[in-house]
């Protein structure tokens, strides 16, 4: 292939999310421009949902529902079968207000005439109605939230409609996720290869027909598919179908976050029916020899971290050579992606989840991997955590500059691992230096070095939020974890942050290798503490799973646990069940957690123990009722 042939196009599957790009596909066009390539890139997420949610999408699934047998129109589906007119009339209108594209809607919205409603809006009648208007949403956004209600309204509309596609065509059907139990952790190719084989469906034909639509536009010879998370697999797979119906010989490569943790011991040779090569890790030194490949430049021996089929075997090719260091990869570029079309979705009334879901925001990288790769939890060994490396802080606000320039728009969420204090402070120090007006939020470790003074100088460079793990909050668990925090530590440092304006959100976990009842009762209380303290606004519990990559997948002994037997994968692979000596069913507490977490977050039952929360009986809490207020004393007076 001669090098003006060469023409690459990175596409986003769906489905990550609706808002802004996944930023994988402007990492890589950015980069390959700067070597000179020709590269552009599609989200068919967003294009996916947009046709879809369309007046046209609206009558084909309405034909589709026609056909269906009456025994199978479930109860949303014959409500939107007999509002069909309403919905046909302001789907256009309602998709137009989430692009931002006509605000004096919300008055129609919020005057509840508009939209049909279906059984999404039930929801709304968990809210305590407001004792003046009966207004449920009013004590959530007050009497100046109009957009804001106008748009969680509009995201209820949306939500029900999701829910007739998934019960009359595609029961797999999610706004962020799509079909994901197909690849999350599959140890095998079967279920995938059957869906694949399956008749397509209205979702399936649609999101063919943008396949289709992208090759004419790009004709690319090199399409690199990009699958971040296990729901964006089954696409990218019938991404990759469509493509090689048209014409076998456009190279399809497939790559991300999902293949790099999951699909390092890929043995399958069927996923090389749909995919000619498959990569790991960071794109870009593989795409370079890769490319060199395919101009006959470089032979297969020489290709760099890449699967590949050959004789009917899979075959992992590693010639090795370092990767591009972080201060040369470019600047990614959204050249090309409708930025004007992305939704400002409101669905979680909590302000973290909605900087996930509303909004569009550049997306950058302070740091590559994790400078502390300790946490017993996390995949420690994998290159997007373990290879750390850093670009000085100009070339980051020359990065950041270069983004504006591109779109037009100052929002940044980095999406680090954890963005390390030291490079924080000096981004900091230099946008103020250079006087750029930016809002920008990210993960962080809650280190001791967030102090009053550095939490006060990220607040004046533009950071408005920060997420960081609290785990488990039980000191004795998060040093079996090796998390390099205390409660005490913690309490101060979001302190820190919330005196300084910044929301402060924390990621909780239960489950953990070893956790007791008490524990988890323990944890509980200290969050309680944490919210009234105001140190946090926002969390989120997850269930702890093992991952075989984690340094508790690797040495269970080590925490007490058991792992069930090894899967022998040829495809998929990452969670580990295992056994844990303390018996303990942790799946009881989910919804007690949950649900007092929901509560804190309005600010509502925190003067209550912790106790009521949960169904079962459970012991009292061992922690004393001032631990967080008398931390943040003992810090006032003494500093940290
Ligand atoms: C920030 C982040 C988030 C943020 C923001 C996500 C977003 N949409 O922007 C939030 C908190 C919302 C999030 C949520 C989730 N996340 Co997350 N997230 C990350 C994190 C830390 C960085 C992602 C990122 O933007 N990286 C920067 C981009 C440029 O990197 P990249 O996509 O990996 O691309 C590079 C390479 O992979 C490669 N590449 C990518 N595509 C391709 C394609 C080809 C052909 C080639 C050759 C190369 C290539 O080149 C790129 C440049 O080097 C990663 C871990 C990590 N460090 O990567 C986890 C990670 C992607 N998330 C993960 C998961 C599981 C999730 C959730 C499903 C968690 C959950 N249970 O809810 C959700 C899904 C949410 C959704 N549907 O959108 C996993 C996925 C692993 C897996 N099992 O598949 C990861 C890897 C972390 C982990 N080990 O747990 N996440």
């Amino acid at each position: 292939m001669a090098d003006s042939a060469m023409r690459v196009l990175s596409i986003i599957p769906p489905m990550t999310q609706l808002n802004t790009p996944y930023p994988s596909t402007a990492y890589l066009t950015g980069f390959l421009r700067s070597r000179g390539i020709d590269a552009a890139q599609e989200d068919l997420a967003l294009a996916l949902v947009l046709t879809l949610f369309s007046p046209a999408g609206l009558r084909a699934l309405h034909d589709e529902i026609a056909a269906l047998p009456a025994a199978k129109r479930s109860a949303n589906v014959s409500a939107f079968e007999a509002r069909f007119d309403r919905y046909a009339a302001t789907i256009a209108p309602v998709i137009a207000f989430l692009q931002g594209r006509d605000a004096t809607l919300a008055h129609r919205i919020n005057g509840r005439a508009f939209l049909p409603e279906g059984a999404r809006f039930e929801s709304l009648d968990v809210y305590v109605a407001d004792q003046d208007g009966g207004d449920p949403l009013a004590w959530a956004f007050g009497a100046l939230g109009a957009q804001d209600r106008a748009r969680h309204l509009a995201t209820l509309y949306l939500n029900d409609l999701a829910d007739v596609l998934r019960d009359a065509v595609d029961p797999r059907f999610e706004f962020v996720r799509y079909a994901e139990s197909l690849a999350q952790s599959q140890p095998t190719f079967d279920p995938l290869a059957d869906a694949l084989a399956a008749p397509q469906n209205l979702v399936d034909r649609t999101l063919a027909a943008l396949t289709l639509q992208a090759l004419q536009r790009h004709a690319p010879t090199l399409v690199l598919i990009s699958v971040p998370f296990p729901g964006s697999v089954y696409a990218a797979f019938r991404i990759a179908q469509a493509i090689k119906a048209h014409d076998p010989a456009i190279v399809t490569v497939l790559g991300g976050g999902f293949v790099n943790t999951e699909l390092r011991e890929l043995a399958e040779p069927r996923v090389f029916d749909h995919f000619d090569h498959v990569t790991l890790d960071a794109g870009e030194r593989p795409l370079l020899a890769l490319i060199e490949h395919l101009q006959g430049r470089r032979s297969t021996q020489r290709l760099v971290r890449t699967f590949v089929r050959e004789a009917g075997k899979v075959r992992y090719v590693n010639w090795v050579e370092p990767d591009i260091a972080f201060a040369e990869v470019g600047t990614p570029t959204w050249d090309g992606l409708p930025l004007a079309s992305y939704l400002s979705l409101l669905d979680m009334l909590n302000p973290m989840h909605r900087l996930w879901s509303d909004g569009r925001w550049n997306k950058l990288t302070v740091a590559h991997g994790c400078y502390w790769k300790k946490c017993s939890f996390c995949d420690v060994n994998l290159d997007y955590i373990s290879r750390y490396d850093l670009a000085i802080p100009d070339v980051l606000i020359d990065r950041m500059e270069a983004l504006i320039r591109d779109t037009g728009q100052t929002g940044f969420h980095f999406v680090d691992e954890a963005a390390p204090p030291k490079a924080l402070k000096a981004l900091a120090q230099g946008l103020l230096q250079r006087k750029l007006e930016v809002s920008w939020w990210g993960n962080i470790r809650f280190e001791k070095s967030f102090n009053a003074e550095l939490c006060q100088l990220l607040a004046d460079s533009g950071c408005i939020a920060v997420t960081g793990g609290l785990e488990v909050a039980s000191d004795r668990l998060l040093k079996l974890m090796k998390k390099g925090v205390s409660v005490e530590q913690v309490a101060r440092v979001t302190r820190a942050f919330s005196d300084a304006g910044i929301l402060v959100h924390a990621y909780l976990m239960y489950g953990f290798p070893t956790q007791t009842v008490q524990d988890t009762v323990d944890a509980l209380e200290y969050v309680r503490q944490l919210f009234a303290a105001g140190c946090i606004q926002s969390g989120f519990f997850h269930r702890f799973t093992c991952t075989v990559h984690s340094p508790v997948g690797k040495h269970p002994e080590a925490y007490g646990v058991t792992l069930q037997p090894p899967l022998n994968a040829t495809f998929a692979s990452n969670d580990i069940n295992f056994t844990d000596a303390t018996g303990v069913d942790h799946d009881a507490f989910a919804a007690p957690l949950k649900k007092a977490l929901y509560n804190y977050m309005h600010g509502i039952g925190l003067e209550h123990d912790v106790r009521e929360w949960f169904d079962a009986d459970v012991p009292r809490t061992r922690v004393p009722k001032s631990f967080v207020a008398r931390a943040l004393k003992a810090w006032t007076r003494g500093g940290p």
